[in-house]
């Protein structure tokens, strides 16, 4: 691996095909080669990825899959897969893939294997799953469950909601999931009005079981449930997701009904761990393994296939191509998927939690820019709102298109308008429409030439604007998990080619700190003389005004 990254021979060469790439057209690259859209697409895991709408051609992607390879890419992806301590300022694993892989598999974190630990919790969430769709497992008053609520923030609540919404049609008929994240607790108070004391199991899923927003709603929760049942029929209504059994049990869970997991899967990365058990309560035990299986398949493709046919490679080399030669700032994502609505918001944190950094692994500021701002919304919706600024704003924002080919509904000729506008919009990004074209149009609607000329400029789109278009058979346990995985490869590829470690947060720490000492000014009389004066005076203002409320 070179120390600098902008001084390998591969990113000066790429730095120097981006001039002339500033400058080419998308549209006349497709002109020239018929074959472009097979050259610059490729299917794998069930899932299908177009990259041709970039601007990018033969020669400058062979520079992106050498500078990849001068980045140790292989090695480094060769690394997590076994076990490596990658995560180095944490010292731990990154083996999140573990959870996903079959009974057989021989991953390792300090020489000991791990498949037996990780199918010994997924046989424990069969077993309880079972119990609880079935109706076997019953509230205090002897109902059966019918509302799950997921109390959790961050990685504990991102992974299990957006896939228990993507998954919304496998969900069983009597359950429900709710999601409570914020210490606000407005969140809170919303889901206990949806549910019934007698028929709601809380999920308390926190991997280190401190974090302030979550205790603090899973002991409001608590309360709110010995309002109407006892301390012993806790156990019936309360289970645990955690690494920390001994918090948990001071939290007054028992530990039978706690699912472990382990330090080596990281917050972001823990969906498929039993931080996913809201998940497959609402899906079933079979569709959480066809989702883990989907992650699986990606797993094998992405460390097998050669970069050139490696879609994660691919994706994450587009992605680079786009913010570091081509200067795009942000990265927009558009599911053309209504149950996909959670996606970007998990892929923000994905992308931006893990490589949203400015020092590399050996502790220097980086010389390049890293993550892009990860930001978007279900399409149509999008096109109604901030696509203008995609089309004709003044920044270039490449755009992830994702879409599934068959919908899960049998409401007649939506879905074709919906694919139809997915890949409008990828067409109108990359065609643009020239002013003579504008001129043409306006002039054959028999416009007077004055009007035309003063509507030519604001009719016009400079088009040349980068997407990758994803397309889905069907949006299913299997291909949300490949999906999933393919981002979280894609995310890892290019942490690697940054050289920062992706599986580190201490952004998210620090906030965590500051904010328990405000709290503590918050609730004493005492004058705050530690702050600047703008903290000050905001810590007083909401000081008066709890005083006011009494
Ligand atoms: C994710 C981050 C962060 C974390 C939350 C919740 O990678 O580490 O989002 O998931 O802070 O942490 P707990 O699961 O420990 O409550």
């Amino acid at each position: 691996m070179t120390p600098d990254i902008t001084g390998g021979g591969a990113w000066q060469a790429l730095l120097d095909r981006s001039q002339a790439a500033r400058s080419s057209q998308m549209r006349d690259l497709f002109k020239s080669d018929p074959q472009r859209f097979n050259r610059f697409s490729l299917a794998a895991a069930g899932l299908f990825l177009d990259y041709s709408k970039n601007r990018l051609d033969a020669g400058t992607l062979d520079l992106l899959l050498t500078l990849a390879r001068e980045r140790g890419v292989e090695e480094r992806r060769n690394a997590m897969f076994g076990g490596g301590k990658i995560n180095s300022t944490e010292k731990r694993a990154v083996l999140h893939t573990a959870l996903r892989a079959p009974r057989t598999s021989p991953a390792a974190v300090d020489g000991q294997a791990v498949a037996d630990e990780v199918h010994a919790v997924l046989d424990r969430i069969r077993l309880f799953t079972e119990r609880v769709r079935s109706g076997e497992w019953l509230g205090h008053t002897g109902k059966p469950i019918t509302d799950i609520v997921n109390i959790g923030i961050g990685g504990s609540d991102l992974g299990p909601k957006m896939a228990s919404q993507a998954l919304r049609t496998y969900h069983h008929p009597r359950l429900r999931c709710h999601f409570v994240s914020n210490v606000d607790a407005h969140d809170l108070d919303a889901a206990l009005h949806q549910v019934d004391p007698a028929t709601t199991l809380f999920v308390i899923a926190s991997k280190t079981f401190t974090t302030q927003e979550t205790m603090m709603n899973a002991r409001s929760a608590r309360a709110w449930f010995l309002q109407h049942g006892n301390q012993q029929q806790l156990a019936r209504h309360f289970v645990a997701v955690s690494t920390n059994i001994r918090a948990v049990e001071e939290f007054g869970i028992d530990s039978a009904n706690m699912f472990p997991f382990w330090d080596w899967v990281g917050g972001r990365y823990s969906v498929w761990s039993a931080i996913g058990l809201s998940v497959a309560l609402m899906i079933g035990y079979e569709g959480f393994r066809q989702f883990l299986d989907g992650g699986f398949a990606m797993d094998q493709h992405f460390i097998s296939a050669p970069l050139e046919k490696n879609m994660p490679a691919l994706l994450a080399l587009v992605g680079i191509w786009n913010r570091n030669f081509l200067h795009a700032a942000s990265q927009s994502i558009a599911p053309y998927h209504q149950d996909l609505r959670y996606f970007p918001g998990y892929l923000q944190q994905l992308e931006m939690e893990s490589n949203g950094k400015r020092v590399t692994l050996d502790g220097k500021t980086v010389t390049h820019a890293t993550c892009p701002v990860v930001w978007g919304d279900v399409g149509t919706n999008g096109q109604h709102a901030y696509f203008q600024l995609l089309h004709q704003g003044t920044e270039t924002i490449p755009v992830d298109f994702i879409a599934a080919l068959r919908p899960a509904h049998g409401i007649d000729g939506h879905h074709r308008v919906l694919l139809a506008n997915c890949f409008a919009q990828s067409e109108a990004l990359m065609l643009g429409k020239t002013a003579a074209e504008v001129e043409a149009e306006l002039s054959g609607q028999g416009l007077p030439p004055e009007q035309v000329a003063a509507l030519v400029p604001h009719k016009t789109f400079p088009g040349n604007r980068p997407s990758n278009t994803i397309l889905l058979d069907a949006l299913t346990p299997a291909s949300l998990g490949a999906l999933v995985a393919l981002y979280e490869h894609k995310t890892f590829v290019q942490g690697v080619i940054w050289g920062v470690n992706s599986f580190d947060q201490w952004g998210v720490e620090l906030g965590k700190v500051l904010a328990k000492n405000i709290e503590a000014e918050l609730n004493s009389d005492r004058g705050s003389q530690s702050h600047d004066s703008s903290t000050s005076g905001l810590i007083a203002m909401a000081r008066d005004a709890a005083r006011s409320l009494g």
